[in-house]
């Protein structure tokens, strides 16, 4: 386009919106004009754009008018609403939200790993779900070597990746404890301050979580190969920034974990941390505030004959949803494809 782009971003007081405006602010992301929108109820209120404030406005159905770029991070029942009327308005809208994630017309891209999926794109762009994210940017390098046939991947998910009433549940759950008051829950089915919840999302008649079949359906059409099995187990765990993922893999060629190092060591995206002499080894204390995803304790799985292990840690709210969608929105600039067919 000859112009910098007009940008809405929808949902910019959430956790994920506010991290989005800052990754644009931060990697200067060529714009015209910024529009911060969310509901009425944060209407008039002020974001940071860089060292810039800006208002907020209601997200109406004329929102849209003159926007070349929607970020949408404000759930899936304003993405089913609001994307659509923003691309009949002429704009291409990125979408943080499951809401259209496994349509077989909207790619859902991770730049490491299938940007090509982008030039089908028929206006909506869906971003991942953050823990699927880190997963196949740490698959996919290993992918294109060994073909990994099976994934078994258990994760520790923090809690702003529920958004930031659930920051301040644990915040607050900590603060009574230490005063030996009683503990309340409101975001979480049981006490998230120290403690471990085996359930992010509802239940599903197949006996997952929502956000175990979202891993397993989302990483097959990312990496685009129906043949790998994956399963699934995901975890809450009181920790504010920074998924982890304890991941084991089978591939179809052996891959030893010193090969595995190497190739993971040149991947786009990847910091292998991984010197357990040295105890040195990816964590949420580490992850957070970073852009890269983290791999370590790779080693190989002694039980099968090709298999491998490894802990993957990210920022859930960077790499996982904002940094995830500013990347995308850089490479639809980069590629001329902020244009609706
Ligand atoms: P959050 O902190 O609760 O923020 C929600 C945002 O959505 C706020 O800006 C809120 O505005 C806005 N909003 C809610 N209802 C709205 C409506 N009817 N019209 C306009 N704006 C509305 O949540 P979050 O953590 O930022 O997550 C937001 C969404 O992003 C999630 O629901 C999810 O779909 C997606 N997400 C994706 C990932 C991922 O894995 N990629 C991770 C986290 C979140 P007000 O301030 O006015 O209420
Ligand atoms: O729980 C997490 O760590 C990630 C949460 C993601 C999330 C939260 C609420 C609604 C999503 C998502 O992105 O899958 C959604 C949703 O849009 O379904």
């Amino acid at each position: 386009m000859s112009k910098n782009p007009v940008v809405a971003v929808v949902g910019a007081t959430g956790a994920v919106g506010r991290e989005i405006l800052d990754t644009l602010a931060r990697r200067d992301f060529p714009h015209t004009e910024i529009r911060a929108l969310a509901s009425s109820r944060s209407a008039g209120t002020t974001v940071d754009f860089g060292n810039r404030s800006l208002t907020v406005q209601e997200l109406t159905e004329n929102s849209f008018a003159g926007v070349d770029l929607a970020l949408f991070s404000a759930g899936g029942a304003t993405s089913e609403k609001f994307a659509p009327l923003a691309v009949k308005a002429g704009c291409v809208v990125v979408d943080n939200s499951s809401a259209w994630r496994m349509d077989p017309t909207v790619p859902l891209v991770v730049p490491e790993v299938n940007p090509h999926d982008l030039e089908w794109h028929k206006g909506i762009v869906a971003n991942p779900n953050c823990s699927t994210i880190q997963l196949v940017v740490a698959l996919k390098p290993l992918h294109d070597v060994a073909r990994i046939q099976r994934v078994v991947v258990s994760t520790y998910q923090a809690v702003s990746g529920t958004g930031q009433k659930a920051i301040t549940e644990l915040e607050t759950q900590v603060r009574q404890l230490f005063n030996g008051q009683d503990v309340e829950n409101t975001v979480y089915p049981h006490r998230i301050a120290f403690n471990c919840l085996p359930q992010i999302d509802v239940f599903l008649d197949n006996e997952y979580t929502k956000e175990e079949m979202k891993m397993v359906q989302e990483t097959t059409k990312i990496m685009g190969d129906e043949s790998i099995r994956v399963t699934a187990t995901t975890v809450r765990v009181p920790v504010f920034y920074g998924h982890s993922e304890s991941v084991n893999i089978e591939t179809e060629k052996k891959l030893t974990s010193k090969e595995a190092r190497a190739i993971l060591s040149q991947a786009p995206g990847i910091r292998v941390y991984d010197n357990p002499s040295e105890k040195m080894y990816p964590m949420p204390i580490v992850a957070a505030g970073e852009d890269e995803t983290f791999v370590g304790r790779i080693r190989e799985d002694e039980s099968i004959a090709n298999g491998l292990n490894m802990f993957v840690v990210a920022d859930n709210i960077r790499k996982g949803a904002a940094l995830n969608t500013v990347q995308i929105a850089e490479l639809l600039l980069l590629k001329d494809l902020l244009r609706v067919a």
